[in-house]
């Protein structure tokens, strides 16, 4: 649907959603649009609507299950708080519009900035949430279009860390396992992760595990004891940002103990360490030298883990196959991608990897920071399907895809996430589109990247409500969702599937696709992207899918076998899937004669069944890393005493925008909490109920306390989800980040606590 159309149709009809024609009950296979698990869902349309959300008992991952988010999905959707209007800011405040008006002026301002500052000076910012097809279309109009590398998105606040991990160990993002791996582990190693809170379908499939065999153990480390402490049989907890010395020490228990497997290191795995700047080779003996200085006994006094519960830890991990679960408990750390290399070393040095049960999977967050985001290379150093900006290989091949002039995609990375903010700050960066993202609530730091996007020359917002985002936008654009648009995501385990449209948007409110689309077609007409560069070629999703599908060819990524047909008949496909008779891929890296294991482009038929080949490392070998242990960017310390970590719970979703629509979610968590331990609420006068301050270097707020036994002494929690100004933690947060990855530390930063006053308005 064009926006012209989308127009036009409204002006005859006000109200699309009245004019919805009547039909018979049915139900719609479809994919849950909240957490990575990525759940099959069937949606029950009545008379246009959704009316109901079950689990789809065929789905082969998640079985039927699902959990309280997604079954209140059509209250979201249908929640009387949709944004239904284009709206723009005249004298202060934002009034209604007309699409034609609104894209006008978003185009002029996208062209003038084009032209009178060059590409560099607009920018992009999306989603993990968003459909692959528009964060892949996205990046095909900036990068090649415009010609500029601007293109950043949420996933930088989520999983750049694992990107980098995979990439450094591995040489290619993404997890070679699969969820089908949970079946087979006798141990599951859960650092850094509150699966049952945040993945809990998954966790589901890990429990009915341990239920099924009694000598599946759960090792557990998290320096706040989340639900999953409860199950674990060895729960460590260690003291925030100090887990990389943890595991070097248990690497150390396990080359001491000769639990190394040999054949495989020598087979599959190198060692390295950074020296000046530089990688470089070292020997085992030299990596076995390194972790000398990890005993138990020393690493006790650095990470607060008792000696004797490192040992077991370690003396479990190599009781096989293991699963090493995480998620931002690592990633969102100054030293994420080095906690990432720290599991995978683990994994490398005892075999445990590529055999059904024995793999290192970073959890993805978002439905779809995997198919989306990370696959279609749409941050601003990468390009589709493993290319990096960096090689002018990957720059030709991308542009001779795409149809754009040899040389428009810029060998330089543009502006990571918190930089890009930074540049809108200094009035760099003159326009910018945000979509199906709020980072006037979820970025670190928040205060000075509010004023930025406050004080931005021009920010352009599609969302689906109104946000601490669009309250800071110029214009603010009504965004169909998940239900209202086809489209793929990519889960954690590979898998992308399909989700149709079921119902229509509300209002005038159309999908981003179509505003991109929209948005391309308007910028070529200005001349500051080629004439047809986009708008000869696609018109819906299912076009751009067929690109999608051409650009993975002969890539580690294949999935040329995943067709729309087959996406929409199918319950999703694990790529690589090279053919389009092809089951889609278990496990990669390892050929063998079940049709489940690699066959991709690159995968060796030299190999026997069973072997493993890292075939996109250097000299195709692993690798194992030295890396120094160090802590976070901003420790406790005399003046700002206690370390705020900040996180979820099970019934809200971030910034909250959709599961706060619904009432029962709504009140299951009503109000933000700071979890402080017993022992600090004794020394703090604090007690249940009563207000505390939490004020950090950046900005401070005044929440509840919840004295509960579960962050270490010293730590407090404050999930993520409330956006009134005393809750909005992200005030308090530290947006220091990763050298690497470029991911900000959410986990640590120091705070000071106070008993308080309530806040005004509570
Ligand atoms: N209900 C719900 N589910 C969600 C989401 C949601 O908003 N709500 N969001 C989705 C998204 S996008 C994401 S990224 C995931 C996040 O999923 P998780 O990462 O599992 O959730 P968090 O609560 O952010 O953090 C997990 C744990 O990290 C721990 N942690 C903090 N510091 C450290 C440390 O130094 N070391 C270790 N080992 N652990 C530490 C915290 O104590 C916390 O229990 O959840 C996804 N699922
Ligand atoms: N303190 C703290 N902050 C954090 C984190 C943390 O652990 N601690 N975690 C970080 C992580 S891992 C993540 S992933 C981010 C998430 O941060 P955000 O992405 O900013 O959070 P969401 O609430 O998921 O925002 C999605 C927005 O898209 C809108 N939306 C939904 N569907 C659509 C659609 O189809 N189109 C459009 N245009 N809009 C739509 C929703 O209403 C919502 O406003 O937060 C980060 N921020
Ligand atoms: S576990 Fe995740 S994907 Fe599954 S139903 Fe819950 S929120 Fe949706
Ligand atoms: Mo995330």
């Amino acid at each position: 649907m064009k926006i012209s159309a989308a127009a036009a149709a409204v002006a005859a009809a006000q109200n699309p959603l009245s004019a919805a024609t009547a039909e018979p009950d049915r139900w719609v296979k479809s994919v849950c649009r909240f957490c990575g698990t990525g759940c099959g869902v069937q949606l029950r349309i009545q008379d246009g609507r959704m009316t109901a959300l079950r689990g789809d008992t065929e789905h082969p991952t998640t079985k039927g299950l699902v959990c309280a988010k997604s079954l209140f999905l059509p209250k979201v959707v249908h929640s009387p708080n949709r944004l239904k209007y284009p709206m723009v800011r005249k004298n202060g405040q934002l009034v209604r519009t007309s699409w034609e008006e609104a894209m006008t002026l978003v185009a002029s301002k996208f062209a003038d900035a084009i032209k009178s500052s060059g590409p560099d000076s607009v920018a992009y910012y999306g989603s993990g949430q968003a459909m692959s097809e528009e964060s892949y279309l996205a990046n095909r109009l900036f990068k090649g279009g415009i010609g500029t590398n601007n293109v950043e998105g949420n996933p930088r606040l989520c999983m750049a860390s694992a990107v980098g991990g995979y990439v450094s160990t591995f040489g290619k993002d993404e997890p070679m396992g699969s969820y089908d791996d949970i079946d087979h582990a006798n141990t599951f190693f859960l650092i850094g992760s509150n699966t049952a809170e945040c993945h809990p379908v998954l966790f589901d499939r890990i429990m009915a595990r341990k239920q099924s065999d009694r000598s599946v153990k759960v090792i557990c480390v998290d320096p706040r004891k989340s639900p999953i402490s409860t199950i674990a049989d060895i729960y460590l907890q260690p003291i925030p940002g100090m887990d990389l010395v943890l595991m070097h020490s248990m690497a150390h228990v396990i080359v001491r103990d000769g639990h190394v497997d040999p054949d495989f290191v020598e087979k599959n795995v190198q060692f390295k360490a950074m020296v000046d700047d530089a990688a470089q080779n070292v020997t085992f003996e030299e990596y076995a030298r390194f972790l000398e200085d990890f005993s138990p006994e020393k690493a006790e006094k650095l990470c607060g883990v008792p000696a004797a519960q490192i040992e077991a830890a370690a003396k479990q991990f190599v009781e096989g196959p293991t699963t090493s679960f995480w998620t931002m408990g690592l990633n969102q750390r100054i030293r994420g991608v080095w906690a990432n290399n720290l599991v995978h070393n683990m994994h490398l040095l005892t075999g445990m990897i590529g055999k059904p049960g024995a793999t290192p999977f970073s959890l993805t967050g978002q439905p779809n920071a995997c198919g989306g985001v990370r696959d279609t290379g749409s941050l601003c150093h990468i390009l589709p399907y493993g290319r990096v900006v960096a090689k002018e290989e990957h720059r030709a091949e991308m542009e001779a895809l795409w149809g754009a002039k040899p040389g428009t995609i810029p060998a330089k990375p543009g502006l990571n996430t918190i930089e890009m903010f930074n540049a809108l700050g200094r009035g760099e960066i003159k326009a910018m589109l945000i979509l199906t993202t709020n980072p006037g609530q979820s970025l670190p730091n928040a205060l000075p990247h509010r004023k930025a996007m406050k004080e931005a020359p021009f920010v352009v917002v599609l969302d689906i409500v109104p946000t601490l985002t669009t309250e800071l936008a110029d214009v603010v654009l009504p965004a169909a969702m998940w239900a209202e648009k086809s489209g793929v995501f990519g889960m954690s385990e590979r898998r992308y599937q399909y989700h149709p449209k079921v119902v229509d948007a509300p209002g005038e409110a159309v999908s981003d696709f179509d505003v991109l689309l929209d948005l391309a077609r308007r910028l070529e007409a200005a001349g500051v992207v080629p004439a047809g560069y986009i708008s000869s070629k696609f018109e819906n999703t299912d076009d751009v899918w067929d690109e999608m599908r051409e650009a993975s060819r002969n890539t580690a990524y294949d999935f040329t076998g995943a067709t729309r047909e087959r996406l929409k008949a199918e319950r999703g496909l694990r790529w690589p899937v090279p053919t389009e008779d092809h089951p889609g891929t278990a496990i990669r890296f390892v050929k063998g004669a079940d049709p489940l294991l690699d066959s991709g482009p690159y995968a060796d038929d030299t190999l026997k069944p069973g072997e493993t080949k890292f075939y996109a490392a250097p000299d195709k070998k692993a690798v194992v890393w030295l890396r120094p242990p160090k802590g976070p960017a901003e420790p406790a310390d005399a003046e700002y005493p206690y370390v705020l970590s900040t996180g979820r719970v099970l019934e809200h979703w971030h910034t909250g925008t959709m599961t706060m629509e619904a009432p029962e979610l709504k009140r299951a968590q009503a109000r933000a909490f700071c979890e402080v331990n017993p022992v600090d609420a004794k020394t703090l006068g604090l007690r249940t109920g009563d207000w505390v301050r939490i004020t950090s270097r950046r900005g401070e707020c005044v929440i509840r306390a919840r004295v509960v036994d579960m962050p270490r002494p010293g730590m407090a929690f404050v999930p993520m989800h409330w956006a009134d100004d005393a809750s909005l933690i992200n005030k308090v947060t530290i947006d220091a980040y990763d050298p690497g990855s470029k991911q900000p530390e959410f986990k640590i930063c120091a705070v000071k606590l106070a008993k308080a006053e309530a806040p005004e308005g509570a």
